[in-house]
């Protein structure tokens, strides 16, 4: 095998590693259906767990969410590296980055392999978009398309593309439902109907309700159920 470059000199059990791709979870879903705030949810229980996780955030034009993130998860929780919350101004349309040209998250991809082979996982947040935002299967293993229950009731029988073809859908803020007026039930079944045997999730990212769930759901079905690499490797 090649040397990458001189970086792996001496550190060839590293390079190894890291020449197997880290799994990635592509999050994608409406402007403030909360996707940041999953993440910020996701990442202490996947820390828990033991695994070493980063983050990308793609917004279109600010990096707040990505700051945010990383003053909460790495600054004061000290949960992460402050330099693996990376945040990505895109510009143009938000899924553009996320399915057809999705290089300027794989070349920071990339340096994150390079640099860092103990990631257990990557987490990559698309801009907020509309119904029809899927992730290039190039970028993301795992795709959770994540909507809120203010949207109204109607949204999962609309069935965009992103509803219809994730890997997992989650309905968010359940907690809002009675002030909105939203039917839980009536979600639930439109779900089942329009992704049949493919799961959902009713989530509140407040209080965590469902997040146990969520995690189960990416240590299974992303992780296969291995251990975070830093367990293996002591063993
Ligand atoms: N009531 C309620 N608010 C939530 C919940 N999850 C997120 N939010 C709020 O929704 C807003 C948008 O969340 P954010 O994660 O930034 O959405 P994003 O644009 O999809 O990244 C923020 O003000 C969050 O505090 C929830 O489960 N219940
Ligand atoms: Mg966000």
């Amino acid at each position: 095998m090649v040397l990458k470059n001189e970086r792996w000199k001496g550190r060839e059990e590293d390079m190894a590693v890291a020449t197997e791709r880290i799994p990635r979870v592509g999050i994608g879903g409406p402007v403030g259906s909360g996707k940041s705030m999953l993440i910020e949810r996701m990442v202490p229980m996947l820390a828990e767990r033991g695994y070493s996780v980063s983050i990308i955030s793609n917004d279109v034009i600010s990096k707040e969410d990505a700051d945010r993130m990383r003053a909460n998860l790495a600054t004061e929780r000290g949960l992460l590296p402050e330099n693996l919350v990376i945040g990505l101004a895109t510009g143009g349309c938000p899924h553009t980055a996320v399915r057809e040209d999705p290089s300027m998250n794989m070349a920071v991809i990339e340096e994150m392999e390079e640099q860092h082979p103990e990631l257990d996982l990557i987490i990559i947040e698309s801009g907020g978009d509309n119904i029809t935002t899927t992730f290039s299967p190039l970028l993301a293993d795992y795709f959770i398309y994540i909507i809120d229950v203010a949207g109204g009731d109607k949204y999962p029988r609309k069935g965009g593309l992103g509803i219809r073809s994730c890997d997992l859908l989650i309905i968010n803020k359940i907690d809002l439902a009675p002030m909105v007026g939203a039917d839980l039930d009536v979600m639930r079944e439109d779900a089942q109907t329009i992704r049949g045997e493919k799961p959902f999730l009713f989530i509140n990212c407040k209080t965590d309700y469902g997040m146990t769930d969520v995690t189960d759901r990416i240590v299974s079905d992303l992780l296969f159920g291995a251990g975070p690499k830093s367990i293996q490797h002591d063993r």
